[in-house]
């Protein structure tokens, strides 16, 4: 055979391969769907879990359940890293980051958002009534507040006192240990088949004002690809987004890896990152077939999932004990 259509035919028969082989994981994916319905999220984030159950157990919208779910933490002054209850910036002030993404590929997210206690539901009226993705800051006030969402003090007393304490020294350092974060991703797949997912947080507590981390970043904090799988992250922002953390991890499940080990390998690609080495990161994961894996930098990342109306806490694989 000539040189070159020896080149030619074996370029071909790569091309032939890759989409055989992409052809069996689809199938692959779409032919186990009997772990539907499913809902799996960050952290002991338990009635969250079970909100989002309640939906996906009379066959609602996997949507609609991530959304009812996120809006837990979002309203509970106890929770110190999302919505009401979340540490404030540096100068006092709770700024709110979330989005969310359905079943269709259709996206929202608001940054930067304050004085507003649901941010996940504004991410969602963005989504759908907007032609945008992001609105951020005063802008995305101004829209939640014509759309019905009303203004509210958002800073509790317990973020106060933390704030004073951390004036003293004013250090800051990213939060590493399970108790002191619980940002929420959480990631649902309805009876039908359908995937979303959602991600709220007030981000890393005494931040500079003005910063946004991962968790309303399109890709980073979450994606969701209806085809594929969704994944979620949690922990330092900045090393997510320098990844593209949860979009990798789809595309690492699209080339047939399952959600635990592309929790893994995002994981471990954690670690080219130059800076420093002291934070957590958490992925979640889980993909078209109802399989469902995590995965963290360090020891300590619990998750919890819902499946046949029985919730379990489970703890992650780490890479560094
Ligand atoms: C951020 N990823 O803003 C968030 C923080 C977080 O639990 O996950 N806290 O960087």
């Amino acid at each position: 055979m000539k040189r070159r259509n020896f080149v030619k035919q074996s370029g071909l028969f790569a091309i032939t391969a890759g989409i055989v082989k992409d052809l069996r994981n689809l199938e692959r994916l779409a032919k186990s769907q009997s772990n539907k319905p499913i809902v799996i999220a960050t952290w002991n984030n338990h009635k969250a879990v079970m909100q989002a159950w309640e939906i996906l157990s009379k066959d609602g919208y996997a949507l609609d359940a991530v959304e009812a779910g996120a809006r837990i933490p979002e309203q509970d002054p106890e929770d110190t890293s999302v919505g009401y209850g979340g540490f404030p910036d540096r100068e006092g002030r709770v700024t709110l980051d979330a989005c969310i993404m359905d079943s269709e590929g259709n996206a929202g997210s608001v940054l930067f958002l304050q004085g507003i206690m649901h941010p996940v539901s504004v991410a969602r009226l963005v989504m759908e009534k907007t032609p945008h993705v992001y609105l951020s800051g005063e802008g995305a006030k101004i829209f939640a507040l014509e759309n019905g969402f009303k203004e509210e003090k958002l800073l509790t007393d317990k973020a106060k006192q933390a704030y004073e304490q951390w004036k003293e020294k004013q250090q800051y350092v990213p939060k590493i240990t399970p108790e002191q974060h619980d940002t929420i991703g959480i990631l649902a797949m309805d009876s039908k088949g359908r995937l979303s997912g959602a991600c709220t947080t007030s981000g890393m507590a005494f931040k500079m004002h003005g910063r946004v981390g991962d968790s309303p970043i399109i890709g980073s904090g979450l994606y969701v690809d209806n085809q594929i799988g969704a994944a979620a992250a949690t922990g330092l922002g900045e090393a997510v987004i320098k990844k593209v953390g949860s979009f990798s991890i789809v595309e690492m499940m699209r080339n047939g890896m399952n959600p635990e080990k592309a929790c893994k390998k995002a994981i471990a690609r954690l670690t080219e990152i130059k800076g420093p080495k002291d934070f957590q990161v958490g992925y979640i994961a889980i993909d078209k077939s109802g399989a469902f894996g995590a995965y963290s930098l360090k020891k300590g990342f619990p998750y919890v999932i819902v499946r046949n109306g029985q919730v379990e806490l489970l703890q992650a694989g780490f890479l560094q004990g």
